[in-house]
């Protein structure tokens, strides 16, 4: 028999590059939430790939960005220790990216040399190849090659598919042997209740505009399990009292929409009936308490 492999994947890269949704196609399973908007994941997030001879432990990270407030500083210290707790660390590129010259002083170019130093197995997933030909792809793989000739470049999409079983094959490969770390029964280290507030954040990702969700943090208040139906009910924390109205809504219906949409990936996820109700509350400035940021988990 094989001996049994296991550890940590820790995938990196900058916003809106397709972290989570890789995450999600690599688990085959919905957990990282998603969204065309730069900065939607803030966490670090598990989540797990279980067979009978390996455990792949996946850790999505908030997107590599030059922190303008607290919570960024907060965001980037998960991808700072994501780079010193990897067994295979995974930077996540758009298909057409190039390092530019005004990143050179920045946090992104510095995960890049951080990367060179690991001792362990580096991969580029060189994401969104679906919008490129195979020109372009051959292009590009050879100067990431070159950017990083420490590491494996992979071509792949997260969404079509592409190039997936090559990376799952090469992290299979490069990952080391032992024993698995979770219990094979679990998809995620996180309690269910961080997952229904990362599907509300989602929503408010998709439902505003600007800078709407960038001032949102989700916080659930109650949360009564029952034998066929659970009732959640979650906070929605804004900056100012300006932008209650916002998220609110004329007569209510920006918020009932997004109560509605979270309401049935809810379900989806617990399999289960869910009773959501969501309201609306002003934090001043959460983004830059301290107090606040600690109690929101960052
Ligand atoms: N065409 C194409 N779009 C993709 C692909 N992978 C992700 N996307 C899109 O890119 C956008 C960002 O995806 P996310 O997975 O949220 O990106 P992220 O890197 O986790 O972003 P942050 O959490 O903000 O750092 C979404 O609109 C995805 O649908 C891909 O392979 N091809
Ligand atoms: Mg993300």
């Amino acid at each position: 028999m094989k001996n049994h492999k296991a550890g940590f994947i820790n995938i990196l890269g900058k916003p809106n590059v397709g972290k989570s949704t890789l995450m999600n196609t690599l688990m085959g399973d919905k957990l990282s939430i998603v969204s065309a908007k730069a900065q939607t994941t803030r966490h670090r997030i598990t989540g797990l790939a279980n067979s009978d001879d390996y455990q792949m432990i996946f850790n999505d990270t908030p997107g590599i960005l030059d922190p303008k407030y607290r919570l960024h500083e907060r965001m980037m210290a998960f991808v700072d220790e994501a780079l010193s707790d990897a067994d295979i660390a995974m930077l996540v590129v758009e298909a057409g990216d190039r390092i530019k010259d005004s990143e050179l002083e920045g946090k992104y170019v510095k995960v890049i040399a951080s990367l060179a130093k690991l001792n362990c197995p580096v991969i580029v997933a060189l994401n969104k190849c679906d919008l490129k030909n195979e020109e372009e792809i051959a292009a590009l793989k050879a100067y990431w090659e070159e950017q990083m000739p420490f590491a494996t470049v992979i071509p792949i999409s997260a969404v079509s598919g592409m190039g997936i079983d090559v990376l799952l094959n090469t992290l299979l490969d490069k990952l080391p042997e032992s024993p698995p770390y979770f219990d094979k029964e679990f998809l995620s280290d996180r309690p269910l209740r961080f997952f229904v507030t990362e599907i509300i954040r989602e929503k408010i990702f998709l439902h505003y505009k600007q800078e709407i969700p960038y001032c949102c943090e989700v916080g659930i208040e109650e949360y009564k399990e029952g034998d066929d139906m659970d009732r959640i009910r979650a906070l929605i924390y804004v900056e100012r009292e300006s932008q209650k109205p916002i998220v609110i809504g004329r007569g209510g219906s920006s918020l009932k929409q997004v109560a509605s949409e979270a309401r049935k990936d809810i379900e989806d996820f617990l399999d289960k009936k869910v009773y959501l109700e969501i309201f609306v509350k002003v934090k001043d400035n959460w983004r830059q308490n301290e107090h606040l940021l600690k109690g929101f988990g960052y």
